[in-house]
């Protein structure tokens, strides 16, 4: 039996146009994992290039940060979620398959929902965390601790002033 670890899974920007929502939930839901925070995100530059910031130095970066950000698939969003409960990460890596969706197992998510482009980027359809170490660092990159319903990593309480909020006109 494995540890309690959290794993930020998102549904990426071709998994919404495809309608996939619902599947990829459905498909998640084997684990038993509890969701613990959820949100749809839009996705800026500066947010995509350090969730991929592994990978400045590839060639393919550029596309990669291009599909996250949307701009495929004319929305500008994922939806970003974190899964946890036992042994979280390795459980939802197996269902989202292997990174190449033509090497994914067809059963898995990417496998079953993933392609690739004429122009060689992986449409791979979902996010999931490797490991724990890259898990916190997704985590707290994606969500603040007031939007998790568990206490994951430490955080602190802090009077912000003159902080710019958008709030409803009334
Ligand atoms: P994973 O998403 O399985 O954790 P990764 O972190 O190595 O894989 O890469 C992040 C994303 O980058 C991956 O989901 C799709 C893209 N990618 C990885 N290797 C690629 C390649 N050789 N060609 C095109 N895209 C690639
Ligand atoms: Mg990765």
């Amino acid at each position: 039996m494995g540890a309690e670890q959290a794993t930020l899974v998102l549904i990426k920007p071709d998994g919404l146009k495809k309608s996939l929502t619902g599947n990829i939930l459905t498909r998640l839901s084997e684990t038993k994992l509890e969701i613990v925070a959820a949100k749809i995100a839009k996705v800026s530059k500066e947010l995509a290039t350090q969730h991929y910031v592994h990978l400045q130095d590839k060639p393919f970066f550029e596309e990669l940060i291009c599909y996250l950000m949307g701009e495929l698939h004319s929305r500008r969003k994922v939806m970003a979620m974190v899964y946890w409960g036992e042994d979280a990460i390795n459980k939802v890596r197996a269902l989202a398959g292997a990174t190449n969706p033509e090497e994914a197992d067809p059963v898995s998510i990417r496998g079953a929902y993933g392609r690739i482009t004429t122009k060689g980027v992986y449409e791979n359809v979902i996010h999931a965390s490797s490991n724990e170490q890259e898990a916190q660092r997704e985590i707290q990159l994606w969500f603040g601790p007031d939007e998790i319903i568990v206490d994951l990593y430490p955080s602190k309480e802090i009077i912000a002033k003159e902080v710019k909020q958008r709030v409803w006109v009334k």
